[in-house]
């Protein structure tokens, strides 16, 4: 299609330095064992490589092929693992499932294309999380809410899409990271999307759930609490109502009739005016018990959002702390889910900041399947006009130790399931992608895609690793490129966090685009985001001593760790604590010079980032560069004002002089 499209599917990105014969030969024949729909992605994929690079099409035989497939061996021990080896008349990709298979041959072909022999390429290698979830966000209309990279590729004006073909490719895209299961509409689900789970749509909902098990992922929908009220006609929807519970078992044996492998519904409810089950006195265990009741049979499963907090604030009371909420609703329900119900966590107690403490409910819960929830769609981290490689900042997540379970109880064992053996567990996301030529508004936000993908099947992975990895599947293997994306990539985060909100207190967003600085836009709001900025100093105070008693959710020694000002991490300071502009930081700053220094060195990075992305011109594919040189210009424009505004309102509420008397609009 184009290097915009392909993401880093390309094949050709580094064709010149290719040996082709080597590969020719290699892929001169090709034999499948125990072939079914999946495999049968895993042998085109092969062919598009081989066109890819203007390599005849492999031959089809029998036995004796130079690359022999084999689905379900069982040597593969690990659930969906692979293995790639030598055999007789070439090489063997082997998988312990058809989806281990296609795994294996992705695997082989990004090592092929990276410039590795074949040899080279030998490994075994398996998922080490069970869910690899993503999460579109995307209406019926067309719109995606939090989308960045324009309209939704399933839906237009209330319509599935005809066309399968750019699903295809999604589904493409994701196989080739290991991403195995998937939710197609928005999870704040409106009127219109609510009949989804209707047999007017349920033809086309078969459709796409096919091509995504063509490459082994299993499809969800997120459905509506309210359901039963406006499709069932019953005048309430509380899970413990005969008629509601008898309603969904109808809906779902409907579903599964019709898509008889259906992955399970997603579900919001009780947040940000969604409906849910306190509205009739009952808890969350009630409510996703219900629909899990009537998915249960077919095997489906119920992923139930913890994202539940009071969206109606009132500014004026310093007591209530939205990041409290998940905790205070759910801790208490250990155990009382059913087998089939996974709690999905966002990774922070407030929202997908730039910046926030890791939330204390992960791996909190040894009695309940959870999963963790990342935001790949960059909605409070530069829209996908910034470049900001998210993957640092989910590392530090994953290898969070919560202490659930004494020292070494990392977040990534709860993803895994080895902290306390759920009957499941993994990772889920938001999706950056839509119907852009290059799916995600700037070709460098696709690594953010790559690299979730990547860490649901490796937690252990570097950040660097995989920024190598997609940079040289994506831009160019060349050493030289390298050594401008590596530092880009890896700093992107800290840069961005140096011009926006500092150390952990967030938002200071202009309301609902969250985009643009605006310090004070949620500060007399109803949303519970608040940095409580006054002339003296700035801050939410969550301690026990003094605050929210936040901290308290977290166990020994995290808890103590940010109750006292003496051990809390500069970069949380602000979320845990109210402290003076005066105040020391451990960097030896105080906090107002800490917020001047590093608002200028932000937008001074982003020029480096500018003058560094030039050199590239002639080393990457120009349709790439070309684009990811307009957006860093956007980037940079936007840093300036959020450097001045940022720096402005704290000169004029403290009168305090930057230290270096650098440019601060008084
Ligand atoms: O951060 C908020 C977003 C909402 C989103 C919500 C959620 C889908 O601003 O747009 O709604 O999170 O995660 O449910």
């Amino acid at each position: 299609m184009s290097a915009l499209y392909d993401c880093w599917l390309r094949y050709d990105t580094n064709a010149d330095s290719l040996n082709k014969e080597i590969l020719a030969e290699n892929l001169a024949s090709v034999s499948v064992e125990n072939g079914d729909k999946i495999t049968a992605s895993a042998v085109e994929e092969i062919e598009r490589f081989c066109k890819a690079l203007g390599l005849p099409a492999p031959q089809k035989v029998e036995s004796g092929a130079t690359l022999r497939l084999v689905a379900g061996l069982a040597a593969v021990e690990h659930k969906d693992g692979y293995v790639i080896e030598k055999s007789s008349h070439g090489f063997m990709v082997a998988g312990e499932s058809s989806t281990g298979l296609l795994y294996g041959v992705f695997n082989l072909l990004q090592g092929l294309s990276l410039g590795k022999t074949p040899e080279e390429c030998c490994k075994m290698d398996y998922p080490r999380n069970e869910i690899r979830m993503i999460n579109q966000w995307d209406n019926g209309d067309g719109d995606i809410e939090r989308g960045y990279a324009g309209r939704s590729i399933f839906f237009k004006d209330y319509k599935f899409m005809e066309d399968l073909s750019r699903i295809k490719d999604y589904a493409r895209i994701l196989a080739s990271v290991g991403i195995n299961a998937i939710s197609i509409n928005n999870v704040n689900v409106h009127f219109h999307e609510t009949k989804f789970i209707t047999p007017e749509y349920l033809p086309m909902v078969k459709r796409y759930n096919d091509v995504f098990n063509s490459y082994g992922i299993t499809m969800y929908m997120c459905v509506n609490f309210a359901a039963p009220i406006q499709l069932g006609g019953i005048d309430v929807s509380d899970p413990l109502d005969e008629r509601v519970r008898a309603w969904w078992k109808e809906a779902a044996k409907t579903i599964y009739e019709a898509v008889p492998n259906f992955g399970g519904f997603l579900v919001k409810a009780d947040s940000e005016g969604r409906p849910g089950p306190f509205t009739y006195g009952r808890n969350h265990a009630d409510g996703s018990n219900m629909l899990a009741e009537a998915v249960g049979p077919y095997g489906g499963l119920v992923i139930w959002r913890c994202f539940v907090y009071n969206c109606n604030q009132d500014w004026r009371d310093r007591k209530t702390d939205r990041a409290r909420a998940a905790y205070d609703h759910f801790m208490p329900l250990d155990g009382k889910f059913a087998d089939n119900v996974i709690l999905q966590i966002k990774n922070g107690p407030m929202d997908f900041q730039i910046r926030e403490a890791v939330s204390p409910l992960l791996g909190a819960m040894p009695n309940t399947n959870q999963i963790l929830e990342f935001e790949v769609t960059q909605e409070y981290t530069g829209q996908q006009r910034h470049l900001c490689y998210l993957i640092p900042l989910w590392k530090e997540v994953l290898d969070f130790d919560t202490y659930a379970k004494g020292e070494g109880s990392y977040v990534k064992k709860m993803c895994d399931g080895s902290l306390h053996s759920p009957k499941h567990a993994g990772l889920a996301a938001v999706s950056n992608i839509g119907d852009d030529e290059c799916w995600t508004g700037s070709p460098l936000a696709q690594a953010n895609l790559y690299g979730y993908g990547r860490l649901c099947w490796n937690a252990d992975l570097t950040a660097e690793e995989i920024a190598k990895e997609w940079v040289g599947l994506t831009l160019s293997t060349n050493k030289a490129v390298l050594d401008v994306m590596l530092p880009m990539m890896m700093t992107s985060r800290r840069t961005y966090e140096n011009y926006t909100s500092p150390l952990g207190v967030g938002w200071m967003v202009t309301p609902s685009v969250h985009y643009g600085p605006s310090v004070d836009g949620y500060e007399y709001d109803r949303w519970g985001t608040y940095h409580f900025a006054d002339w003296k100093g700035i801050g939410v105070d969550r301690t026990v001593a003094t605050g929210t008693g936040y901290t308290s959710q977290y166990a020994e020694p995290n808890a103590s760790t940010y109750e006292n000002l003496d051990t809390c991490p500069d970069d949380l300071l602000l979320f845990f604590h109210h402290v003076d502009y005066t105040y020391k930081l451990k960097s030896g700053k105080t906090l107002i010079q800490h917020i001047y220094d590093t608002h200028f060195e932000g937008v001074e990075t982003v020029k480096g980032y500018i003058r560094d992305w030039a050199t590239l011109e002639n080393m990457i594919q120009p349709d790439i560069f070309a684009l990811v040189k307009e957006r860093l210009g956007i980037q940079l424009e936007n840093a300036r004002e959020w450097r001045d505004i940022v720096n402005t309102y704290f000169y004029r509420h403290t009168g305090i002089p930057d230290a270096n008397g650098r440019k601060i609009y008084p």
